[in-house]
């Protein structure tokens, strides 16, 4: 799969199903909690620099932002969770919507699940993965900021997330740096996978 950087746009940041877009291409969601590096993944499969906004500050995005990539899929980025300063209101606000969409939506075709490879999976990665089990949604993880970690350290630190998160059969883990973009083809051929 090659993306044109050129043709790849976000189409809306909508707040309710009513603005969810009708293009007939398969969606592909991105979730993971605040800072995972779930934007940097977007560019970095854009061939962009800045298509989706990174940013060092958690828990900006309360939407969900839809990007036509090439034409070719969707990709949806998910408000991320587990940020701990939000209100429990905007906590309530975030499960519906979320819930929502992927227990409800038929375009969904896959869920990126992104952790962090540097730290043991939380409660709430291991909570999403299970509900998106649940709803039987295929799972690409994608284990972020691999550059942070020594290659020796490589197998231990993808040992530690299939173990704390009772991966699938089926499932797949690509390990990941959006610096070096290391891998970044092993992920385009996962995705293509649900094309
Ligand atoms: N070293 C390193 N930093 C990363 C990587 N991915 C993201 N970051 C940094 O982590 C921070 C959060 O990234 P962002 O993509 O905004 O995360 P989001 O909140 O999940 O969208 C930013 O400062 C990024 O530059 C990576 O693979 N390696
Ligand atoms: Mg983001």
């Amino acid at each position: 799969m090659r993306i044109n950087p050129n043709n790849v746009e976000i189409l809306i940041s909508a707040v309710g199903s009513d603005q969810y877009p009708n293009t007939g291409l398969p969606e592909i969601a991105l979730s993971g909690r605040s800072n995972v590096g779930k934007s940097s993944f977007i560019n970095a499969v854009a061939g962009r620099k800045n298509i989706a906004r990174t940013s060092s500050k958690p828990g900006k995005t309360q939407t969900l932002n839809f990007y036509n990539m090439d034409d070719q899929f969707i990709f949806v980025d998910v408000p991320g969770y587990g940020y701990a300063k939000q209100s429990k209101k905007s906590r309530e606000e975030w499960g519906r919507m979320i819930e929502s969409y992927l227990a409800e939506r038929d375009e969904l075709a896959a869920v990126i699940q992104l952790v962090d490879l540097r730290h043991k999976p939380t409660e709430d990665d291991v909570l999403m993965y299970n509900y998106l089990k649940h709803f039987e949604i295929p799972v690409i993880m994608i284990c972020t900021k691999m550059d942070k970690i020594p290659k020796s350290k490589l197998q231990k630190h993808l040992k530690v997330v299939r173990e704390t998160i009772d991966f699938e059969e089926g499932d797949v883990m690509i390990p990941f740096s959006a610096v070096d973009k290391k891998n970044l083809s092993q992920a385009m051929d996962a995705i293509s996978q649900y094309m």
